[in-house]
């Protein structure tokens, strides 16, 4: 059914800028085109500079406009791009004329919604438009520009094509049972449906991945009280964020900002000193610390090397040893004849600095890198990283493929096989875009900006 309405929205941010870009897309572009830019000719593709005219006949702004014939356009409607000069009384002059014309103004995601709708992009390439604006690190990027491509969907259909094979093979015995077919032999989709399984395993392994990805890395740093915690995540953050003082306990409750290394975003947690006597605060901020410990992906373990030797909780050194950590020795400014050899259970590797000094920071920052690449990041350059989303839907598809498996290996009904087999494909189908429910479409597009 052909959609009847027109949008019009603004695609970059509000405010003032050089430039501002307003899409419009729907039936009534071409009669826009020609009646506000006064012109016959309708040349696609073709950025062409013109007087923007109101409905009053009043020159609004001299802009560069491109036309886009559907469904060769992003949204697979004929389309319009208005460049003005970026000055939100133009762009509000524009967007209420447009809305006089009989535009309305879209939704957010409105137009990657069409697209998807009108069969431009498939659901997993139009989440990635989202992924793409919103990505905060230079990882999330490549991930998101991957999904962009297709890779997903691609990796769906050999799945789904794997699926159908099996679902003919177990058809054409149940449809022509007295045809000279073979004797029936469920080795081969047993193989196939078993291989099949394995797959989606990989791919539903990727799902971890994604909060890393979008979320960053938590990365937590601990220790004894004075230890320099609180003037370390000063140091990586290049300001005063915290609060430093030669009082131990100084950290009550803990805090957190964000910096970029490499291609990664970390969230790096300041947290409360730990120790074992202290009084009613300070214990709660030592709780908190431990529920920060249990949420974080990496940990940096601080030790002052004038004092190496923390007497830590058992119940914290066995959290330490199941998480990537790195043990700083922090202090390194002054001489210590103490031999470092902290009784921490630390599996990953030290560094030595002076978050005074800001001696070391630099190592520090890479071995965080690399500590990254090395245990959390199992994405090569190939690997294909999902969602939640996408996610659940391999789950309800490997359950039905499980059923499947139970029913050939012990002799029941093919047909039985076969039913599950097609709820199986429904369930992956969901991935790329088979769905049905308005709703979930309406909240997947909600979280779009507008003007996308
Ligand atoms: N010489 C030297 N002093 C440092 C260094 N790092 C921190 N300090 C000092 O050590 C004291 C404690 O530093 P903080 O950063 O507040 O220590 P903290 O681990 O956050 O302490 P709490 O919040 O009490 O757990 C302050 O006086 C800092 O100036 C360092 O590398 N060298
Ligand atoms: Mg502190």
């Amino acid at each position: 059914m052909q959609n009847l309405d027109t949008i019009a929205a603004l695609a970059t941010p509000s405010g003032r800028s050089a430039i501002a870009v307003i899409r419009v897309s729907g039936v009534l572009v071409p009669q826009l085109v020609e009646n506000v830019f006064k012109t016959r000719k309708l040349q696609p593709r073709t950025a062409t500079v013109a007087n923007y005219h109101s409905v009053n006949n009043l020159r609004l702004d001299n802009v560069v406009y491109t036309y886009y014939k559907g469904p060769a356009s992003y949204t697979g409607e004929d389309s319009l791009e208005i460049n003005c000069h970026g000055n939100p009384l133009i762009v509000n002059a524009i967007l209420l004329d447009l809305t006089t014309r009989g535009c309305r103004m879209a939704e957010p995601g409105e137009f990657t919604k069409l697209a998807f709708i009108n069969g431009k992009l498939d659901l997993t390439q139009a989440e990635a438009v989202r992924e793409t604006i919103h990505a905060t690190s230079e990882r999330a990027l490549q991930v998101a520009q991957k999904q962009l491509s297709g890779s997903i969907g691609e990796k769906i259909h050999r799945c789904l094509s794997q699926l159908i094979s099996v679902i003919a093979h177990l058809e054409a015995y149940i449809d022509f049972p007295e045809e000279d077919l073979p004797d029936e032999n469920s080795d081969g989709p047993i193989h196939t449906l078993s291989t099949l399984l394995l797959q989606l395993d990989e791919m539903i392994a990727t799902s971890q991945y994604e909060a890393l990805l979008k979320d960053g890395i938590r990365t937590v740093i601990m220790g004894e009280p004075n230890a320099g915690k609180s003037s370390l995540l000063n140091a990586l953050l290049g300001k005063d964020r915290a609060l430093v003082s030669d009082e131990p306990g100084t950290t009550r409750d803990y805090l957190e900002d964000q910096i970029h290394i490499g291609p990664y975003l970390f969230r790096i947690i300041d947290t409360a000193g730990i120790r074992q006597h202290t009084g009613t605060i300070e214990r709660l901020g030592i709780q908190k610390t431990i529920q920060q410990l249990d949420l974080a992906d990496l940990i940096i373990w601080v030790v002052d090397t004038t004092n190496p030797h923390p007497t830590l909780p058992h119940e914290i050194l066995k959290k330490l040893s199941n998480k990537p950590t790195i043990l700083v020795q922090n202090k390194c400014d002054i001489q210590s004849d103490l031999p470092v050899t902290p009784t921490l259970a630390v599996h990953g590797q030290s560094v030595q600095l002076s978050a005074l000094t800001g001696k070391g920071v630099d190592v520090l920052r890479k071995a965080l890198e690399n500590m990254v690449k090395q245990e959390l990041d199992g994405i090569g350059p190939d690997t294909i990283v999902i969602s939640a989303r996408h996610a659940a839907a391999l789950k309800d598809a490997q359950h039905a493929i499980e059923q499947a498996l139970f029913i050939l290996k012990n002799g029941q009904p093919t047909e039985l096989a076969a039913t599950e087999l097609r709820i199986c494909m429904e369930s992956i189908g969901r991935i790329t875009g088979k769905i049905d429910n308005e709703q979930v479409l309406d909240e997947l597009f909600s979280s779009f900006c507008i003007g996308k």
